[in-house]
């Protein structure tokens, strides 16, 4: 290397040296200590398991010099979020077998497992594969799980998106054996194809993760424009169905880095169906070669589409997919989102019903045990369940002449169904954050229901009640409940204060601004009360709070 060689980060020579994302993780899966080596923390990542130790109980044994409660989180990729009764009886049994008893859903509508012990993560990742499940690539420097609309996958005649998601996850998974030979099989012996192992993401991989969506071309409840790249389905005049792509989005944002920061994708170009993949192929080439591998905090494709601009990013697509971009259609100005929650009626004359999950988390509590009530209805009905971008779960493909009983499992189980919920605790979306997050800042997932009461409680002061509020909350700038985008977004910057940002919006199209630093979490509704008056006063005859926030307040 010459001496004006750029310095790559750490993570970039732990990748190089793993044959293909082996390293030493057999060995140290296999001793006695309860974490394993710096460097198979970073590899474990690409197989989808993250090392945390329980935060609660950190200070406590610093001081008694005792060892970190080291635990585990495992995500499971699940692409569109589709998961069958079988499936899904699988993954509640993992919850009490090797987690910490709670499946937690995510905003990408994938699952996450926490409080796992090392000892627990091969048999985690042997019962996934055979339920035709794997976290192999829900985390690292992949393409991540693919998020797609539940409308497109069960209201779709043709079933052709869940086609299309399911052949995107496939084709851009990491053709290494890795995870197989240490986590499935215990078989560490060379894999017969490893030469394979380089296709497609060499030994590098990209310089970060990268996000793909597919949106519902009359709603956006997957965020499309907060994606490395969207696909939203419309009909071209000349070349007839496909995609307009969307690219370069991303929320996240670092206190210590100021060139970083949240960008809405930009329409790129229109592809078919047959086309969609090699154009998928040729923006992560161009991503691959020209991100960032220097600084972590700025290797995101956002920073290299946002460097070039759209016209310089496009000129390097094209003399990776040899041919010129069709020109993007205009991408019609999409309704509100569809939170998908209570009844909806499918195309062949079959139901869904969308049950609202609090912060993601399915589990058994005193009031409300959701997570028995999902496994009886697992055990007993022939339906597919489906994770929502909002941690929310549908249980759809319900015949009609058994809407009945599984309400009443529901009901007989505590569960809240969408008639019983707060306008605010309807759509709002925490993240995990403290005990396990290791960057949170602030709490987030357990402190929504008290937010979510404080800011409903504001809202009937002023004779809003009932009045849709967009909540996100997150415990650091990082922004996995994609606060960057909603109308009120409330973000951890110390342990017990936070950053508001107002102004998005319910089409996803618009970023928040930063309203205040560092309220104090007890102080959020009184800080919010002036606007919220001025809403009900200013505000126009079903104008959103994020509407009107950006008409009236920040212009
Ligand atoms: Fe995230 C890192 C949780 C969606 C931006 N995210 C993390 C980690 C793994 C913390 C860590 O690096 O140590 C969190 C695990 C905590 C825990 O204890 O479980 C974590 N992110 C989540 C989930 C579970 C939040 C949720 O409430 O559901 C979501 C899992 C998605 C999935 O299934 O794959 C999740 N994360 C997001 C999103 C939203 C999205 O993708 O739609 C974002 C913003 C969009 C984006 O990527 O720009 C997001 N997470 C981040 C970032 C910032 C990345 C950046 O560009 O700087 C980090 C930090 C990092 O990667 O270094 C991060
Ligand atoms: Fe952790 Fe921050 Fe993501 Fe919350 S937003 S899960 S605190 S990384």
């Amino acid at each position: 290397m010459s001496d004006d060689s750029p310095t790559l980060t750490v993570v970039e020579e732990i990748k190089q040296q793993s044959a293909h994302l082996r390293g030493d993780l057999a060995e140290q899966l296999a001793n006695d200590r309860p974490n394993v080596s710096a460097a198979s923390e970073h590899l474990m990542k690409f197989h989808g398991i993250y090392a945390q130790d329980n935060r609660d109980v950190r200070r406590e044994r610093a001081l008694t010099k005792e060892d970190l409660d080291y635990i585990f989180m495992i995500r499971v990729a699940i692409p569109g979020g589709h998961v069958t009764p079988s499936q899904w009886l699988a993954l509640d049994r993992i919850a009490d077998d090797l987690a910490d008893g709670s499946i937690r859903l995510t905003t990408r509508q994938a699952v996450q497992y926490h409080g796992v012990l090392k000892g627990g993560l091969q048999p985690l990742a042997k019962t996934l594969h055979s339920h035709l499940m794997t976290s192999f690539g829900a985390c690292g420097d992949v393409v991540r799980n693919i998020v797609t609309c539940p409308d497109l996958l069960t209201n779709d005649p043709g079933g052709r998106l869940f086609a299309v998601t399911e052949s995107l996850a496939r084709a851009f998974k990491s053709k290494s054996q890795a995870h197989w030979e240490i986590f499935v099989n215990g078989d560490r012996a060379a894999s017969a194809t490893f030469e394979d192992e380089h296709a497609f993401y060499g030994e590098n991989y990209l310089p970060r993760k990268f996000k793909i969506a597919i949106a519902n071309p009359d709603e956006n409840c997957v965020d499309v424009f907060a994606q490395d790249c969207g696909l939203i389905p419309d009909m071209h005049p000349e070349v007839g169905e496909g995609f307009n792509v969307v690219i370069g989005g991303g929320l996240g944002r670092s206190y210590a880095n100021p060139e970083t920061f949240a960008r809405l994708a930009d329409p790129l170009t229109f592809v078919t169906y047959e086309e969609v993949e090699g154009l998928i192929s040729a923006v992560l080439e161009t991503y691959r070669d020209l991100g960032d591998r220097t600084d972590r905090r700025h290797a995101r494709m956002k920073y290299v589409v946002d460097s070039l601009g759209i016209e310089g990013f496009t000129r390097e697509v094209e003399s990776r997919y040899g041919r010129t971009l069709r020109a993007p259609l205009a991408i019609a100005r999409t309704s509100e989102d569809n939170d998908h929650l209570g009844w909806t009626e499918l195309y062949d004359g079959r139901w869904q019903i969308g049950v609202r999950v609090g912060a993601g988390r399915v589990r058994d509590l005193a009031d409300s045990s959701l997570r028995t009530a999902l496994r009886t209805i697992a055990e007993q009905f022939d339906v597919i369940f489906l994770i929502t971008a909002q941690q929310d779960i549908l249980i759809s493909q319900i015949p009609a002449a058994e809407r009945e009983a599984i309400v009443t499992i529901l009901r007989e189980h505590g569960v809240r169904l969408t008639e019983d919920l707060g306008a605010v605790e309807r759509n709002a979306l925490a993240c995990p954050a403290l005990p396990t997050c290791g960057q949170a800042l602030a709490e987030s997932e357990r402190r929504l229901p008290e937010m979510v009461a404080g800011l409903e409680g504001a809202l009937a002061k002023h004779g809003l009640a009932g009045q849709r509020l967009q909540l996100r909350m997150t415990g650091c700038p990082n922004g996995c409940a994609r606060p960057a985008v909603a109308e009120i977004g409330i973000v951890g910057k110390t342990k017990s204060t936070y950053d508001l940002y107002l102004g998005g919006g319910l089409r996803g199209d618009r970023l928040a601004t930063l309203y205040r630093e560092k309220v104090r979490f007890e102080d959020v509704p009184e800080v919010l009360d002036p606007v919220l008056a001025r809403w009900k006063e200013e505000g126009v005859e079903g104008e959103s709070f994020g509407d009107f926030f950006t008409r009236v307040v920040q212009s």
